[in-house]
């Protein structure tokens, strides 16, 4: 067996998000977010379940870390909950809140892990949605004020910091689709998000460069592989429609300046309302693109398939089948996806920040999970990485999605991500076969083919 081995300095963590581990919905003075909203209605989410209590992760916050510690992570990425630092998503500081942050922050670095926060991952304040939410403009303020809260509290300690986890899908699954919280069905409005989270992007890291402070700061984006199911002038029009909508329509205005045309045309009415002095704004430089690959599209014109007129079928890679969410299992995606940062956006810092996969997970009568399918998952997406820093990608760290199990928002607490086990009953956390299988490809800095 040959050792793939990864950059000297390459970093190695797991991820979450506040509204899927830590519980603690309305403790300590936190706010209602949207997706408490949302789920607390009834028939929005699987199951009608939660995030009241999730992974407990609030109260638990001292044991997870050590057990992030015992899995040899360098590194956790986290996101901060805006309600629970501003219940009314402005004015008012919940102190209580920050200081969880501030306890969550000094143990990762006691224990020698690096943190990484992000500060928006979907649980947007109700209060500031009852003020019209992301379409409205004033929703760029209203963020950059939360992150001057937090930058305030926690700039002088936390090395690398994203604005935004995946704007595509608070965009278009919240605000076009209504399966996220807020459940708007409105294109226009989705746009409009699209813009105005690009633009608080922007806008925050001018602020943190004004601060001053050390650290890194980029936004991480949910970027698939796009592939047309034939050579015909539809199938390649349909696939660079879809492209650009996952693709381009963030990255282009983030790195190049401007909007993708050809999809701006497309959607007509729906184009956002943009400011002239917007775009040097969004494209202030920024220090790394977060990457979250799940998924590879096999693209063919379809008039009946919404707005863009483009069906996306999942492509898994010859001998791998679909995940539990029914998602193509495919990892020459990945590489293809880091090459075209590479290749079409100047090679930018990358971090790989989610890869992982829902499978059905059967515990043995001690709640240990033996998961070598997602070993063989996480080993194939792994190599894919590395074969995109061969080939010059400028890739530095990974992140497996997620250190443990949780509220997998609509899907409630049936598709379990982690590496880590959790009895929603009791709170008993169980490392998988997966998690003792990364913690030894962190000791060699490779993996083995
Ligand atoms: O659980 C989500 C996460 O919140 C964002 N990226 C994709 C994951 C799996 O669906």
């Amino acid at each position: 067996m040959s050792t793939r081995r990864f950059p000297q300095g390459f970093l190695w963590g797991a991820a979450t998000s506040a509204h899927q581990i830590e519980g603690a919905w309305n403790t300590d003075g936190k706010g209602e977010s949207i997706w408490d909203h949302f789920a607390h209605s009834p028939y929005r989410v699987m199951n009608d379940d939660t995030g009241d209590v999730a992974c407990d992760h609030y109260r638990r916050m001292s044991d997870d870390v050590a057990l992030m510690k015992e899995l040899g992570l360098q590194t956790y990425r986290f996101s901060i909950s805006w309600p629970r630092i501003l219940p009314q998503g402005r004015g008012a500081i919940n102190e209580k809140g920050l200081d969880f942050y501030d306890r969550l922050v000094d143990s990762l670095l006691a224990a020698d892990i690096i943190p990484n926060a992000t500060l928006y991952h979907w649980d947007y304040p109700q209060a500031l949605q009852e003020a019209g939410g992301w379409p409205n403009r004033d929703s760029v303020d209203w963020f950059v004020d939360y992150a001057r809260v937090v930058f305030d509290r926690l700039g002088d300690r936390v090395p690398l910091w994203a604005t935004h986890n995946e704007p595509w899908v608070t965009a278009f699954v919240g605000h076009a689709l209504g399966l996220h919280a807020p459940g708007i069905c409105d294109y226009s409005q989705a746009y409009q998000t699209v813009h105005h989270q690009l633009l608080s992007h922007g806008r925050t890291v001018q602020l943190f460069r004004q601060g001053s402070y050390q650290g890194e700061i980029g936004i991480v984006l949910n970027l698939g592989h796009y592939e047309p199911a034939t050579e015909s002038q539809a199938d390649l029009a349909a696939c660079q429609r879809a492209y650009e909508e996952n693709v381009a329509l963030f990255m282009d205005p983030l790195i190049k300046g401007h909007y993708p045309e050809m999809l701006l045309d497309w959607i007509g009415p729906h184009r956002p309302h943009v400011r002239e002095e917007d775009a040097a704004v969004i494209s202030q430089p920024i220090d790394f693109v977060g990457v979250n690959y799940y998924t590879s599209h096999q693209v063919s014109w379809s008039l009946s398939h919404g707005l863009l007129k483009a069906n996306s079928a999942p492509v898994s890679a010859p001998g791998w089948g679909h995940t539990k969410m029914d998602w193509g299992i495919n990892p020459p995606g990945l590489t293809a996806v880091l090459l075209n940062i590479k290749e079409n956006y100047g090679n930018p810092k990358m971090y790989v920040t989610e890869n992982g996969c829902a499978l059905k997970d059967t515990p043995d009568e001690r709640g240990f999970v033996a998961d070598w399918g997602r070993v063989g998952f996480f080993r194939a997406h792994l190599m894919a990485a590395h074969d995109a820093i061969q080939a010059g990608a400028n890739l530095h760290g990974y992140y497996a999605w997620s250190l443990m199990d949780n509220f997998e928002w609509a899907m409630g607490y049936e598709p379990r991500f982690g590496i880590v086990r959790v009895d929603f009953e009791t709170g008993r956390r169980d490392p998988k076969q997966s998690a003792l299988w990364y913690r030894e490809v962190i000791t060699r800095n490779g993996v083995e083919e």
